[in-house]
């Protein structure tokens, strides 16, 4: 469904626009100060998360503009025809159906007039299979012992999610056996993870959805050879030391993987969008099927609910309408994600991925430029540690940066009185954040003139608190689903597409121009800008050449 006027033009963005004149400098104490139910009021639950989203500079009828203008940008349209396999990801002719990863066993998902769930769970049995082979030692590496050590290899998509979702799974990982992630084409990321590591106990598992993306085949290639030096040089000893993780047979029989042990996915699902895919396959190795399937179910939880629940009581629609509000309105250009739990340390990374490959667009579907800015740029790191470091900024910098405190009410590991001070402390960051303290509150401490205008608190700096009640690994799907969804609505707004990421091609392209450059013995020929010549020439100086 194609809105009919510019996004700046329609009548819910004038609205909007307006209304921000209005009540843009609304402090949140007048708001709270008016409306004593507020903290309870705008608050929402879904798929065992609870969300506060009170201390927002909004009000009821920035909501209620917020949600027309997602109606008046087709969002419903839209919802439905990414659950309905239809190839919204125009510009590479794709349906989007990450969502069908998680469908129940006996749901129906078309594409191309083809039920794709049988597909998904057959990929899932086999995982299982296999992980169940792995995890019980039944599985043999050339030498007849069992796999101890588990390295993924892949980068992007199939890095950051598995990464993010063995960090925060940990607690329900088999403790015997150890995992390591390798991603970066600097060696020294494959060294680091196999220094200690004996290749008759590693399994290696290529997590490549094209196998071909240069970082992984290099670090591939190099675990190969590793593995071969190590096992005396009998190549037979690939097939029982590697698995893949890819749609692309041909090139991982090549490799000379066993296509037994290939896990395959599909082009509708994302780099970004595929960590319960097969790219979890080191996931479930290291939680177990049970647990991955309990993930699949937080997911599809979230999914329900987003699919169908109104805009208004909609928690991914409220949050992605509320970036929009901050990006759009306030002009944040940031937005901090910030966990209260050690075990979500590579979240903040892992939505960076997320959200902005999505949404760092400037040209709409129809390829027009983009009227408004679009994503923000999201990043963060757990409390407590940020406190004491990048937080001074966001209490008193003069920068807005919207932010999202994700906390669990029960310890996973309950330590003394560990988790009481680290709830306290989000608790009171948000507080802080939203109320400050006044020059008046400043000097009736009995702060001298001078330090009292260092010491104001400006307040009114927004955010959401999102609250479960512990870390599982159905809370994990539900909150990776929750963000996924925000992201759609936001792209649904600014009719983009967040499904592509063409951005990340011309970088590619030079760099495969400037590799031989590097590598040739004679000087390459002219043909870079001057800047760029002069850099290559002192590299090749550097390394001798
Ligand atoms: C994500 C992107 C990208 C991709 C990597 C790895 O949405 O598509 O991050 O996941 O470039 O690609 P391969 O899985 O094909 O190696």
């Amino acid at each position: 469904m194609k809105p009919a006027l510019p996004l700046t033009r329609r009548e819910s963005w004038r609205a909007l626009a307006a209304h921000h004149k209005k009540v843009g400098k609304l402090h949140l104490r007048e708001l709270f100060a008016q409306d004593p139910g507020r903290g309870e009021r705008m608050s929402l639950e879904a798929a065992g998360l609870f969300l506060d989203y009170s201390k927002n500079r909004a009000t009821d009828e920035t909501f209620a503009l917020l949600v027309r203008l997602a109606e008046e940008a087709g969002l419903r349209g839209r919802i439905d025809a990414m659950f309905s396999g239809e190839k919204i990801n125009s510009t590479e002719g794709r349906a989007v159906l990450h969502a069908a990863l998680r469908a129940p066993q006996g749901a129906v998902i078309k594409v191309d007039g083809q039920d794709v769930v049988p597909e998904v769970h057959a990929v899932l049995e086999r995982m299982a299979a296999f992980c169940a082979a792995v995890r019980g030692g039944g599985w043999k590496g050339h030498t007849g012992r069992p796999v101890k050590n588990i390295v993924n290899i892949g980068i992007g998509g199939s890095d950051l999610g598995p990464v993010m979702a063995y960090e925060a799974l940990r607690h329900y990982s088999e403790r015997s056996l150890r995992f390591r992630f390798v991603s970066n084409v600097d060696g020294i990321d494959f060294a680091e993870a196999v220094h200690d590591l004996d290749p008759a106990e590693t399994l290696f598992i290529v997590s490549s959805k094209t196998f071909t993306t240069l970082e992984t085949m290099t670090n591939a290639e190099t675990a190969r050879d590793w593995l071969l030096r190590g096992l005396g040089g009998d190549r037979a000893a690939v097939a029982r030391h590697f698995a893949a993780v890819s749609t692309n047979a041909a090139k991982v029989s090549a490799f000379g993987i066993d296509t037994a042990n290939m896990f395959g996915f599909w082009d509708w699902v994302g780099g970004r969008y595929s960590m319960d895919s097969a790219i979890g396959l080191s996931t479930m190795l290291a939680i177990g099927p049970e647990n991955f399937r309990a993930m699949l179910a937080g997911f599809r939880r979230m999914d329900e609910h987003f699919r169908t629940a109104p805009f208004d009581r909609n928690m991914p629609v409220l949050m992605g309408l509320l970036a929009v509000w901050y990006g759009d309105f306030f002009e944040a250009q940031t937005l901090a994600v910030l966990p209260y739990e050690q075990y979500l340390k590579r979240f903040p990374a892992y939505l960076q991925q997320l959200t902005m490959e999505s949404l760092g667009k400037s040209v709409t579907l129809a390829g027009k430029p983009v009227a408004c800015d679009t994503g923000a740029v999201y990043w963060g790191e757990p409390g407590t540690n940020g406190q004491h470091s990048f937080y001074q900024l966001i209490h008193q910098g003069t920068r807005l940066i919207p932010c999202d405190f994700i906390a669990f009410g029960r310890a996973l590991t309950p330590l003394g009185r560990h988790h009481d001070l680290l709830l306290a402390n989000m608790l009171a960051q948000a507080e802080a954040l939203a109320f400050g303290k006044t020059l008046a509150e400043v000097k009736a401490e009995g702060t001298p003139e001078g330090l009292a205008p260092h010491r104001v608190f400006a307040g009114n700096r927004p955010s959401n608190t999102i609250l479960a009640e512990r870390l599982t690994p159905e809370t994990l799907g539900a909150l990776v689903a929750l963000y996924e969804h925000s992201v759609f609505t936001q792209g649904a707004v600014w009719d983009i597409n967040p499904f592509d990421q063409w951005g990340v091609e011309l970088g590619k392209a030079l760099a495969a121009r400037i590799i031989p450059e590097l590598e040739s013995a004679s000087a390459p020929a002219p043909g870079h800008d001057s800047s760029t010549a002069s850099l290559i020439r002192r590299c090749r100086h550097m390394k001798g050449a």
